[in-house]
């Protein structure tokens, strides 16, 4: 492994330090067994990565329990672990994380401390970390009274422990404010980092998750900043691959968004990866071939040809390149019988030969096969697991802010589908020769997933299968759906009739109760990955707040544009409900929501519960079953309908929350884009109502 020498620290300390690389165990959940651990040391000693954080979260003694000694048993299994790392020239770093209930001015605390890990040093480690990450800001009184601020409080304890344990050449302290989006009022100004910065004694390197928890990019220029206020190399625990925040997420996308001339400005890289140890051969795999990748700094000597030759991308490494490279190692993993008794691949041969009247056939092993005979059920002959079935899984549990292709061609495809055969006003769009290619084309997506979850089932590794099984088994039944619904919206025959029925199985409204709470929130999914093409605007959703009329009403005075472009004359407008919202009328409570891009508002969606009272102003007499207005404006810069669709679905789910049943809209005729939304939103029907001013008409649904 190569050198690298960190600025400030190695400067003052006199030694050039190690590039730091391999995994931190620090998620939240079940920690990796023994087992997975000692094989996790051979990897990483085969794919050149040189360190091993021990943080499991919810290991009683750990954290919760931090103060309690190992049993005899426990340090006899620690005693075994921390050897295996030795074996494999892993440094094996044990992690404590007392802040949940440390006192840190009371000197019994800080030999308790000193008491657990000099316990820990006994069985044979030599590198150790105190993490502060996920615990409450606030010092407890008695601290008040000692520390100036929390910062100084745990510079002081750790110090003292550093020292107390020798000066360890590998020792890691994890701030609170362990990213940028945690420091106050920023990085550069944050008196917490700047007090570790200036206190922390040289030979302590401080972890660093980036810009934010989970951070999609990682630039040079943050590492430079945050290295200037640490007055030393951060080493990044990068959460990228971590998934215990989410049950039905698992990534297994190669390690991405961080370039590598990161690497000479670093103390080191640790990855947290997915709780499940199997599925984080790729996330372990990419960083090594990450870390290999800028030995020497710039682009030097580097030992694999990964440059991608696209303008712009990182002349070192290529996350596609990396991430074949694992998948075809995995593949073999994925092949090969993981416990006793367990199935060798399929022998091709053997799978031919259905039916046969010889005699029953010798496996390798020396078993005897069953052979069918004639007229008997011929055998299960699922076909072995291929690279493309691998490379679909990685696809479709790509990375958190990212996925694969694959699936954003699904969720494109899907949505065009969708989109140009709903309903207008009551009228069905006919099937194109386009659609019908599309829908096959989506089809076939649909059958390879059905077929790559058949092949993974018939793996003859099962560690790796279990581990993914709830993940692949989600995926695959949301794209039966899918594709059942597609074949339903192309008027074909749905494979099973119970997949879309009155009275569904569970299996149908997934996502529990945590499914339906996300669902009720007027912002549910306005941060989801899938944007629609050519789509490069990032829109969020936000509650209104009255501080936005100002905004708003900016956004209304665009409006209306007429049709050919021109803008009718204020006077000549017939008048509608909506024209004092916001202004006299203020939108119900919880029935408001504000659409903004990187310019600021542009486009909002409010609505009124009652909106009786109103319409007698303008002399307007209301429908009995649709007494809720809801109303909709976007700047004509927003030309995607996407986020529009997203807004109203949101308000009127917040207004079924609110005891709506019935929500209308009055538009204007000539407002064409309006018209249009709204007609090919599907739930919202034309409403006749008597005396409408011309020019306006009125939809409603019912909620
Ligand atoms: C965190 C926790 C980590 C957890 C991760 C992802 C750090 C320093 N701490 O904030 O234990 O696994 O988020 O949920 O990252």
């Amino acid at each position: 492994m190569r050198k690298v020498s960190a600025p400030t620290a190695a400067a003052e300390s006199g030694r050039p330090r190690r590039f730091i690389s391999g995994v931190v165990e620090g998620f939240y959940g079940r920690p990796w067994t023994m087992e997975q651990r000692a094989e996790l040391f051979k990897r990483e000693q085969k794919w050149g990565l040189n360190a091993y954080l021990y943080a499991p979260k919810d290991d009683y003694k750990h954290r919760m329990y931090w103060r309690d000694l190992y049993t005899p048993e426990e340090a006899e299994q620690l005693v075994a672990l921390i050897s295996s790392a030795k074996a494999n020239e892993v440094n094996f770093i044990y992690a404590i994380s007392p802040g949940l209930d440390m006192t840190f001015s009371n000197p019994t605390e800080v030999a308790a401390l000193k008491r657990k890990l000099d316990q820990v040093r006994e069985l044979g480690c030599v590198s150790f970390s105190l993490l502060f990450d996920d615990i409450e800001t606030e010092m407890c009184p008695a601290d008040k009274q000692v520390f100036g601020s929390f910062a100084h409080a745990q510079v002081k304890v750790t110090n003292e422990v550093f020292t107390h344990l020798g000066q360890p050449e590998t020792f890691l302290f994890c701030p609170t404010d362990y990213c940028a989006a945690f420091c106050s009022p920023s990085v550069s100004q944050s008196s917490y980092l700047h007090t570790v910065g200036d206190n922390l004694l040289p030979g302590i390197d401080v972890l660093w998750t980036g810009p934010k928890v989970v951070s999609h990019h990682i630039t040079v220029e943050s590492i430079m900043e945050v290295s200037s206020v640490l007055n030393r190399p951060p080493v990044i625990w990068d959460n990228i691959h971590a998934n215990d925040y989410d049950p039905q997420r698992i990534y297994m996308g190669p390690y991405k968004d961080r370039p590598t001339n990161l690497i000479p400005k670093l103390g080191g890289v640790l990855t947290n990866p997915n709780c499940e140890y199997y599925p984080n051969f790729v996330a372990v795999h990419t960083l090594a071939t990450w870390c290999r990748s800028n030995v020497g700094g710039a682009g030097g000597a580097k030992d694999v040809e990964m440059s991608d030759q696209e303008a712009g991308s990182d002349p070192c490494y290529c996350p596609q390149r990396a991430l074949t490279l694992a998948l075809t190692d995995w593949l073999e993993v994925f092949l090969t019988p993981d416990k006793p008794g367990g199935r060798p691949p399929p022998n091709p041969d053997l799978l031919k030969k259905e039916f046969s009247d010889e005699e029953p056939m010798q496996t390798d092993g020396g078993e005897r096969v069953y052979v069918p005979s004639p007229g008997e059920k011929p055998l299960f002959t699922a076909e072995p697991l291929t690279l493309g079935d691998l490379q679909l899984l990685s696809e479709l549990f790509y990375l958190p802010y990212e996925y694969g292709s694959t699936a954003r061609t699904m969720l494109t495809e899907l949505d065009w589908l969708k989109g140009h055969r709903d309903a207008v006003v009551g009228a069905v769009t006919p099937v194109t020769a386009e659609w019908r290619l599309r829908e096959e084309r989506f089809d076939s997506m649909c059958v390879a997933v059905e077929t790559m979850f058949n092949r993974l089932c018939n793996a003859p590794n099962r560690s790796i299968l279990y581990d993914l099984y709830n993940y692949i088994c989600d995926i695959k039944s949301g794209v039966t759906m899918a594709r059942a619904y597609v074949r339903q919206l192309g008027g074909r025959r749905i494979p099973s009739p119970r997949v879309i029925c009155v009275d569904p199985e569970p299996w149908s409204f997934r996502g529990g109760l945590s499914g339906e709470l996300q669902r009720m929130l007027p912002c549910h999914g306005n941060r989801d990955l899938f944007r629609h093409p050519p789509m490069t605007t990032v829109y969020s959703i936000r509650p209104y707040s009255p501080e936005d009329q100002a905004e708003i009403l900016k956004v209304k005075e665009e409006e209306p544009q007429e049709e050919g472009g021109a803008r009718a004359p204020e006077s000549t407008l017939p008048a509608l409900i909506s024209d004092g919202l916001p202004g006299h009328l203020a939108p119900s409570s919880d029935c408001g929501l504000v659409l903004e891009d990187e310019r600021g508002v542009c486009g909002y969606a409010l609505g009124l519960t009652d909106a009786t009272a109103a319409a007698q102003n303008i002399q307007r007499v209301l429908l009995r079953d649709f007494p809720s207005l809801a109303t909709m404006k976007l700047h004509p810069r927003v030309t995607d309908l996407a986020p529009a669709k997203r807004m109203i679905g949101s308000l009127l789910s917040s207004m079924k929350n609110s005891g709506c049943r019935g929500v209308f809209c009055e538009l204007r005729q000539s407002d064409r884009k309006m018209v249009d939304f709204y007609s090919h939103l599907g739930s919202f029907r034309p409403l006749k109502m008597v005396g409408l001013p011309q020019g306006v008409i009125v939809m409603g649904t019912s909620l």
